[in-house]
């Protein structure tokens, strides 16, 4: 749980060596240009900047056996693994600045680690427009960025599944994805093959940020470690355009409040990925900020006391 005593670490990955545009390998210095650190400082957390890891640059190739940049990807996230599982082990809470979101294997199955030593269970949040669930059959683009999800529930190259040693860092019913809307044929087929809680932005739309939140927080207990990935592309386009993989109808500003304070209030947060922000796409930092704008709520910014607030139920 977080406490005003748990030091934050930041921990940027420059790379977009998963992705299918360059640009999010600008995304940990954008955040930081952004002011993440002084902003989470003036809620009263302390927060330590690690600066950047290192890896290889991106070649720029064509798929090979369905996969881009596979050793490139691995070496990525070998590194972030490390990182995230070093800070985890130290009683810190890791926030990973990618970077793209295949990096999100490195920092889970971290996660996913931890948790296993310690004997916490774990609950991923992944805010997302994608379900990020493809293999390399299904996948149209060869992107590892599509396959993050997947990889982690033990559907990928070995290289990935096991990052963490033993198995599979996750299974299909520890996660809950919130906002998607892009799927492709294959990956849809999958989604429901192995039963993933996914709430699109269909059921957002009827039934509400409110209950949705409501429905994917359900079962937390003292006992459990959340992790949220958050793909800035969880973000409706015309407040977040700097992101390579926009696509139409996603949260307004409201609703991703919402989603981030209902988050803040069961007080579990472990770990957190920003993850996709694409500063070469982006119009003034304005979706850098709406970013550390967000990550605010999810750290407990509130508009008034939350003893002062009306009783919602
Ligand atoms: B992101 C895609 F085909 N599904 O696999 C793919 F539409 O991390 C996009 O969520 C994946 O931004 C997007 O390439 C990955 C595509
Ligand atoms: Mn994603
Ligand atoms: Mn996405
Ligand atoms: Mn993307």
């Amino acid at each position: 749980a977080v406490t005003l005593t748990t030091p934050i670490a930041l921990i940027g990955a420059p790379t977009d060596v998963g992705a299918g545009a360059r640009g999010a390998s600008m995304g940990p210095e954008a955040l930081r240009v952004a002011g993440l650190q002084p902003a989470l400082e003036s809620h009263g957390l302390s927060v330590i900047d690690r600066g950047n890891l290192s890896g290889p640059p991106n070649p720029w190739q064509p798929p090979q056996g369905g996969y881009r940049h596979l050793d490139e990807v691995v070496a990525w996230n070998r590194a972030v693994h490390d990182a995230i599982h070093a800070e985890l082990a130290q009683g810190h809470l890791p926030i990973l600045l990618g970077g793209d979101h295949c990096l999100a294997m490195g920092s889970i199955s971290a996660v996913a680690r931890h948790c296993r030593a310690v004997g916490k269970k774990l609950r991923v949040l992944w805010l997302d427009a994608h379900a990020d669930f493809n293999t390399s059959t299904l996948t149209p683009s060869g992107n590892l960025h599509g396959m993050p999800v997947a990889c982690l529930c033990g559907f990928g190259p070995d290289e990935l599944v096991y990052l963490g040693g033993e198995g599979p860092a996750l299974r299909p019913d520890q996660v809950r994805q919130i906002g998607i809307r892009s799927v492709d044929p294959g990956e849809k087929r999958f989604v429901h093959e192995q039963g993933l809680e996914v709430y699109d932005m269909r059921y957002i739309d009827e039934m509400g940020m409110r209950h949705t939140m409501e429905q994917a927080l359900a079962g937390l207990d003292a006992d459990t470690h959340l992790h949220v990935s958050f793909d800035v592309d969880f973000l409706d386009p015309e407040i977040a355009p700097g992101v390579g993989t926009t696509v139409p109808g996603g949260p307004t500003y409201r609703e991703a409040q919402l989603c981030m304070e209902m988050i803040a209030d069961t007080g579990r947060l472990g770990s957190l990925d920003i993850v996709e922000l694409n500063p070469a796409l982006d119009v003034r930092n304005r979706t850098a900020l709406l970013a550390v704008d967000l990550v605010e709520s999810l750290f407990g910014k509130s508009t008034l006391m939350r003893e002062h607030q009306v009783r919602r139920r």
